[in-house]
């Protein structure tokens, strides 16, 4: 077993490179074993072996700050980081956290649970680094749902401008919790090197060979251009744009390609984006078929996949899914409005039912507080259905954008209180204290 000789990335870097995806098979059984019995968050950590082994074993944690967004998919990072025998602890009373910690481990250089953060805490430690002399690296992970929350885009809007030495690694499986949203998702995930750049570019040299006269001259002409034409058709015109520069898309499974790439990035200045695709669930079949069912899970049985039966009783979410239902269905005006949860808030049957009134925002409860208001203002009766602890984003939206202006919003907050095993970061136990004092708004709570 190779596994139960790491107790560091110190221990890690003794390995040949071709023992890693030995490694990696047995981080994955240890995983499964594991989560099946404590539950946790099984696809994305799945997804993420070959990354964690590849960043600890080309970087020099916890000088080199690794930094992972949301930090659900952290697990094999714990477990190379000191953390393997205690990890059956985690998410119980006085056991690991789910999550990265600060107080819990060196190797934890942010703590987390909340998406879209890492790129401005890495931009920070990047900018600590320049100012305080050293070398060190800051790593961001983040994966493509976490890209869709706006305060992504402000850490690299700051990070080209900066031009500190900043890595962002895109984990990109295409999905958020459920199937990733919105307009940039299609964007990153487009791959450009089959069918789809050969038939584009027969069509647009048919398109100029029609031009009379001219039309062969452009043709020459575009068949130079045909470098920076794929250039910028690929995701990565997007970040070099924002002035970084783009590496990928690299396979994610791959363990002595991303090897090679983190060996030869290590010693690169300015901000760089390395574009990793994953499989969510990778290597366990039930997770990769099905992989929003297996984002989070509670134990289940390996072989069949099957967790423990539902309660009989309906939750208040379940409650909350069915009633938007029956009173969509009485009022044509009322639409409803998720932060990348259909699933977790119960508004898929909804989705189903009403998908023209249905609006999946993307992990960016800001906006979708504020689009929200948008519709009330033109007329629309919207449900925002948002955790209470990620409701706290978007405060300056509910009281700029939506009280202040009285506009008929609802917004549903579910999981209130304290929420067990996902922790601090997770628990709803602020927001009567933040709400109850806004002008215009009846708080209720059942
Ligand atoms: C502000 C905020 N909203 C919602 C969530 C709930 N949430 C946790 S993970 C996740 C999906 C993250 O997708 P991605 O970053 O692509 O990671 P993957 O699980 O696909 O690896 C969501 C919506 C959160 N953690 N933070």
């Amino acid at each position: 077993m190779l596994l139960e000789t790491i107790n560091s990335p110190v221990d890690l870097k003794k390995l040949k490179p071709e023992q890693l995806p030995a490694l990696a098979d047995e981080v994955r059984r240890f995983l499964l074993e594991t989560v099946s019995t404590t539950g946790g968050h099984l696809g994305s950590n799945l997804g993420t072996v070959e990354l964690s082994i590849a960043l600890h074993y080309c970087f020099n944690s916890p000088a080199d700050k690794i930094i992972w967004d949301v930090g659900h998919q952290a697990y094999t990072h714990k477990i190379l980081t000191g953390r393997r025998e205690a990890f059956p602890t985690q998410r119980q009373y006085k056991g690991l956290s789910g999550f990265p910690k600060r107080c819990e481990s060196e190797h934890d250089a942010f703590g987390v649970g909340h998406s879209s953060t890492s790129i401005s805490a890495g931009l920070g430690m990047a900018a600590a680094a320049s100012l305080a002399g050293t070398k060190n690296h800051a790593i961001a992970v983040i994966g493509d749902g976490s890209l869709t929350g706006g305060m992504a885009f402000e850490a690299l809007n700051q990070a080209g401008h900066l031009k500190k030495n900043l890595i962002v690694i895109l984990n990109d499986n295409e999905m958020s919790i459920s199937k990733n949203v919105g307009a940039f998702s299609s964007f990153i995930s487009r791959k450009m090197t089959g069918r789809y750049f050969r038939d584009l570019k027969k069509e647009m040299q048919g398109l100029l060979r029609n031009i009379p006269a001219i039309g062969t001259d452009i043709l020459h002409f575009a068949k130079r251009a045909e470098n920076s034409l794929k250039g910028f058709l690929t995701p990565g015109a997007l970040f070099e744009a924002l002035g970084f520069d783009y590496l990928g898309p690299l396979d994610g499974h791959d363990l002595s390609q991303l090897v090679e790439v983190f060996t030869n990035i290590n010693g690169l200045d300015g901000p760089l984006l390395v574009h990793v695709m994953t499989t969510k669930g990778k290597g366990y079949k039930p997770a990769e078929d099905t992989p929003h069912k297996y984002h989070g899970v509670g134990a289940f049985d390996i072989a069949t996949g099957k967790g423990a039966p539902k309660a009989a009783a309906k939750s208040y979410t379940d409650v909350f899914g069915e009633t938007m239902v029956q009173l969509a269905e009485q009022d044509p005006k009322i639409v409803a409005i998720t932060a990348a949860m259909p699933d977790g808030t119960c508004l898929n049957t909804f989705a189903e039912r009403f998908p023209k009134r249905f609006f999946d925002v993307g992990i960016a409860e800001q906006h979708g507080m504020t689009f929200a208001a948008g519709l009330a203002a033109d007329g629309f009766r919207p449900v925002t259905a948002i955790y209470s602890t990620f409701v706290q984003r978007a405060y300056d939206q509910v009281f700029h954008d939506i009280c202040l202006q009285k506009l008929p919003v609802t917004i549903a907050m579910d999981r209130a209180g304290l929420v067990g095993d996902d922790g601090p970061t997770h628990h709803g136990v602020f927001d009567l204290s933040y709400l109850r004092h806004l002008p215009a708004l009846t708080l209720m709570a059942p």
